[in-house]
């Protein structure tokens, strides 16, 4: 008999910049799907890759100074790159697509061919507005304020050559497929689609599927001014990688149709758009889409302009990459969005790693270690508090199972965790170490206790080893649990472990995280990433408002020279000089520039002053006029450099 197969894809990722915390999230949740459909026995492909064309990449690469497929390569296949995220993450994916991957190039130009032969995709007029200096269209819905999103300027009527795809055609076997079964989920999305994208004014629209402005895409091969527009070449990945319209790869017939895995925001496309395509080239629809949820900081979308995107390579690095895996997927309701802080992470991984799950462990094997050497007796005798923890146990493969085929997997790690702290309060119960006290009366009874322990250590490992793959093999070795018993067949029913497994007890499989100094690092982490992210240099931008001629002339700017600097006791910021200003009287001014000198090597330079600003009091000193410096930001702060002018100017000559 041939093996279930199962075909399981993420979004492709655009690679305009670092992957964060939320891609992270996709990948690893459809990960965990991949790996419990191996573990069950399935034939499995699991696809991801990236989306490498279009207008935002080709402008973020010009912008680097590099071409748009030096730009991709450099984030895709880079020093910390997509590639190494997804390596460090441990994701098991089959198969890694990129859009410019030839093969993929040439069935995109097959299928826009096909679909333009059978009338599906025409050519017409897309009316929007252009903007000339950024030589960009945009339509009315993309526009900020009614001007250009980009730079903020007018923009005009335009008209530009496209082609559509016959989207309208398909309005209502989409929406018979959206009602059919569970083929969009969660449910609550499908009313979402029909009612906002299908029953809404206008209904289902065609869609513009080229582009002339912009030269980053798929050429259409026979009208060659025109690149595919995004969304054909990038949801046809999930057939061209597995050789639609090429001969790179065989595996169409096998694998299609799949699960797809995508955020909330492209399930619109993922639900109507593909599944029309689909239909338009008589190929067999998606089994199914699931849209998950969003995380969220502060209750707001992640962004690089709010500094508040988190990086999974640093949490990983800092916390264990199964750590970071389990967090995401035991937290959030995985149809729902969640709010993510350290405070959840770091609370998550203290309270059922450490303390759940790694005592468990450690207690169990030390106790084996302890009491019988590491190897249990065959002699073990029952006891009245057995029962319940093995029914729990038993029944646990099937209830995580039905929370996995249901892409709950928050829901399928809670039934794994009840039953681990199930298995703590048992050890309370069952109380071993009074147990030992007396072992030729107890002992049969301590060794059927530890046995009981190491058969939850061993089903929930099994049942975990999707979501934690390392740390489930630690598990599995320090209870010595072979391979026989590592299966998805051996936590169907209780009893499975050998009596006679030689336990051995290693390391802390979760250590313990001081919260409060933790939260305070990754504060102070989070702060350097923001700084780091800011521009180098930063200059205020000029005035827009003008100050009249004779009002400027009014402000006194005098050469000074200075003839003795120090700094002012208990200010950690002004320096008091002592100038010659030409009158042959000494002048006085503070100045708020201790930051950037010391006081000594000023003397003797010849400055700039404004002579005629009334005298103030500062740290109860006068200061009479101001010195005039040159300011900017460095990386978010300021700097300040004092205008030093050729000491050849006399001192008093005025500037004008
Ligand atoms: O949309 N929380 O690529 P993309 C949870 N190239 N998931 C998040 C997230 C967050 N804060 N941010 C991103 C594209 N994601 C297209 C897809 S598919 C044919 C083309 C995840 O780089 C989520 O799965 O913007 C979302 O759908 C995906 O990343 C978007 O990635």
């Amino acid at each position: 008999m041939s093996r279930e197969r199962f075909y399981i894809t993420t979004p492709i990722y655009y690679p305009s910049d670092k992957l964060h915390i939320g891609h992270t999230y996709c990948t690893v949740a459809t990960d965990a799907f991949a790996r419990y459909k191996r573990l069950r026995g399935c034939e499995v492909m699991f696809l991801t890759g990236t989306d490498e064309h279009g207008q935002k990449i080709e402008e973020k690469a010009k912008a680097a100074g590099l071409t748009p497929q030096e730009f991709v390569d450099r984030i895709v296949e880079g020093e910390g790159g997509i590639l190494d995220l997804w390596k460090l993450m441990n994701i098991s994916n089959d198969r890694f697509i990129r859009t410019t991957d030839d093969y993929h190039v040439k069935s995109i130009q097959y299928i826009f061919r096909r679909m333009y032969e059978n009338g599906d995709i025409y050519k017409d007029k897309y009316v929007g507005k252009y903007c000339t200096p950024c030589e960009s269209f945009w339509t009315d819905s993309q526009l900020k304020d009614g001007k250009c999103p980009d730079c903020g300027r007018d923009v005009t009527d335009a008209e530009e050559e496209a082609y559509f795809f016959r989207l309208s055609k398909y309005k209502d076997r989409v929406r018979e497929l959206l009602l059919s079964g569970d083929f969009l989920e969660p449910a609550s999305r499908v009313n979402e689609m029909i009612h906002n994208f299908i029953d809404c004014e206008g209904g289902l629209q065609d869609l513009c599927v080229s582009r002339t402005s912009f030269k980053w895409g798929i050429p259409v091969d026979f009208d060659p001014g025109h690149v595919v527009y995004v969304w054909i070449d990038a949801l046809s990945n999930y057939i061209t990688a597995l050789g639609y319209g090429n001969d790179r790869y065989d595996d169409y017939e096998k694998f299609w149709p799949a699960v797809h895995i995508v955020g909330k925001e492209i399930v619109r496309f993922h639900s109507i758009i593909w599944p029309a395509m689909l239909m338009s080239l008589g190929e067999p629809l998606p089994k199914k889409v699931f849209g998950h949820g969003w995380l969220i900081i502060d209750g707001g979308k992640m962004s690089k302009s709010k500094g508040n995107v988190v990086d999974p390579y640093m949490l990983a690095e800092r916390y264990g990459v199964d750590a970071l895996r389990f967090f995401l997927m035991r937290t959030f309701p995985f149809g729902s969005d969640g709010n993510f802080t350290n405070e959840l992470l770091l609370n998550t991984i203290n309270n059922d790693l450490a303390n759940d799950l790694g005592n468990l462990v450690s207690r169990t094997t030390a106790m084996a270690q302890k009491y019988f050497g590491g190897t249990l007796p065959a002699n073990q005798a029952e006891g009245a508090e057995d029962a319940e923890l093995i029914a729990l146990a038993s029944g646990l493969r099937s209830r995580y199972e039905d929370a996995m085929e249901k892409f709950a997997p928050h829901r399928a790690l809670d039934e794994v965790f009840r039953v681990i702290q199930r298995a703590n309060k048992y050890i309370d119960e069952t109380t071993p170490w009074t147990l030992a006290k007396d072992m030729e009366l107890n002992g049969a009874r301590l060794a059927r206790v530890l046995y009981n322990l190491l058969e939850v250590c061993r089903i929930a490992g099994v049942l975990l080893t999707p979501f934690m793959p390392e740390s489930c093999r630690g598990i599995f070795e320090q209870i010595g649990a072979p391979e026989n018993v590592r299966t998805w067949d051996s936590v169907a029913s209780w009893g499975n472990m050998d009596a006679n497994a030689a336990v051995t007890k290693g390391d802390a499989l979760f250590p313990r995280i001081d919260v409060k100094a933790e939260l305070e690092e990754l504060e102070n982490i989070a702060e350097a990433a923001k700084k780091a992210a800011l521009p180098d240099i930063e200059i205020e931008p000029q005035s827009d408002e003008t100050v009249d001629f004779d009002t400027f002339c009014k402000s006194d700017f005098r050469a000074v020279k200075v003839k003795s600097c120090e700094a002012v006791p208990k200010s950690d910021k002004l320096l008091k000089f002592t100038l010659d200003d030409g009158t042959g009287k000494d002048r006085q001014i503070l100045s708020g520039i201790r930051k950037w000198y010391e006081p000594e090597q000023l003397v003797g330079k010849t400055l700039v002053a404004i002579v005629n600003l009334p005298p103030r009091k500062m740290m109860g000193l006068d200061s009479c006029g101001m010195l005039i410096s040159a300011v900017h930001q460095k990386r978010g702060e300021e700097e300040l450099n004092l205008i030093i002018v050729d000491d050849k100017i006399p001192a008093g000559a005025k500037l004008c």
